[in-house]
């Protein structure tokens, strides 16, 4: 806004000119596929319209009334249920894909991530895709189960980096089999080693130097990129709750290695915590949209939520609050797992009016508003 007051008209356009060329050529995968950049600059555009709502797994199971579960219904997602609409973005988890395993961790069929993945993007929807990935050196061992220093014994180790390129190389099939009606390759964002300011999955601050971090980070991701010409990627970097910005660069990999930043927070203990939750979010938010100023990055809250929804209004108290004005392209609510794991509103929950006045408030865009973007195309110009 501020621009159009300004005396220096000229300057300032040669700046909005600078301004756009860097956005245009801030994305880290020079190869990408055309839909693959169209959706990066598309997601920094619809964040000029609202923060696009995702539930982790939305299409693939959810709760019913009674908190029974159903299971691979088609075109079903709890929050079309509850507001009409799909999420405008969709979570998926390849974990155990490693393990050749049909299913992925939570027992999602490989094949069914994959169907949702297509069905999503044909609506004009976006796809992220999360990994948690058993122990590399010792596949009995889970992401969560303790394991000191894994990522330098593969760095360090030929033989287990070898085995480790045959993870990678199941990922880069799998991200390369996601294909549309035309044959042409799906976008996703793919958000690696998540988590990692904290201490609970392998690859936690505690397992590894910020250095084996970031040479594992790189590995992986030039492995996918250059070595198996996977062009199909944004890959998002996304920490835990972070204290200030040197916390949350002590393991950044750098600008040329990371498209969109991001990171998780879960509200736990309200009400009591909620005006802690809300001013400590909101100053995460502030910090990674300050940082993405200078590279154009995309920002997203990349895993949030409230188990059990335990509060009726957390959607316009809590959840409003922390995402108007904020610049956000997006934000992903958790899986609707279990009757005592869930995060989205389902029939007969208690917070369904509440998410639905925050729909009305066209902060969050679902599947319509979405699809309107043209996120996968050229901007529609309206
Ligand atoms: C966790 C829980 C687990 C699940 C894992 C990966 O937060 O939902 O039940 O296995 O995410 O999806």
């Amino acid at each position: 806004m501020s621009l159009f007051k300004s005396p220096f008209p000229y300057f300032l356009s040669f700046s909005i000119i600078l301004s756009a060329i860097t956005l245009s050529t801030a994305q880290i995968d020079k190869n990408a596929t055309q839909a693959t950049k169209n959706l990066y600059s598309g997601l920094k555009r619809s964040a000029l319209q609202g923060v696009i709502f995702g539930q982790q797994d939305a299409l693939a199971y959810g709760l019913k009334a009674d908190k029974s579960r159903w299971v691979s219904d088609e075109d079903r997602s709890d929050i079309k249920t509850v507001s009409g609409e799909h999420p405008g973005l969709v979570g998926y988890d390849l974990g155990h894909i490693e393990l050749d395993s049909a299913n992925n961790l939570d027992g999602v069929p490989f094949a069914r991530i994959k169907a949702d993945i297509r069905k999503n993007y044909e609506h004009g929807g976006v796809n992220t895709i999360s990994w948690h990935p058993n122990n590399p050196v010792d596949f009995s061992k889970t992401s969560w189960d303790k394991a000191d220093f894994t990522i330098r014994k593969i760095l360090s180790d030929e033989k287990n980096k070898k085995n480790f390129e045959k993870t990678l190389d199941k990922l880069a099939d799998f991200f390369l089999s996601l294909k549309g009606p035309k044959g042409e390759l799906i976008p996703v964002i793919f958000r690696p080693y998540h988590e990692h300011t904290g201490s609970w999955f392998w690859w936690g601050a505690d397992y590894c130097t910020p250095q084996e971090y970031k040479q594992f980070w790189t590995f992986t991701v030039e492995y996918l990129q250059k070595t198996r010409k996977v062009n199909n990627l944004l890959i998002a970097y996304s920490t835990d709750n972070f204290r200030n910005k040197e916390h949350y660069l002590e393991r950044y990999p750098g600008d040329d290695l990371v498209d969109i930043l991001g990171f998780d927070t879960y509200h736990r203990n309200p009400p009591k915590s909620d005006s802690a939750f809300i001013s400590n979010a909101t100053r995460m938010v502030a910090t990674i949209r300050d940082l993405g100023k200078p590279s154009g990055k995309p920002f997203a809250i990349t895993e949030t939520g409230l188990e059990q929804l335990t509060e009726a209004n957390w959607w316009t108290k809590i959840v409003q609050p922390i995402i108007q004005n904020s610049g956000l392209s997006y934000m992903l609510v958790w899986r609707n797992g279990r009757p005592d794991h869930y995060y989205a509103p389902f029939e007969g929950n208690d917070t369904v009016e509440d998410f639905k006045k925050l729909q009305q408030s066209g902060n969050i865009l679902l599947e319509k508003k979405v699809a309107s973007e043209n996120l996968y195309g050229k901007p529609t110009g309206k």
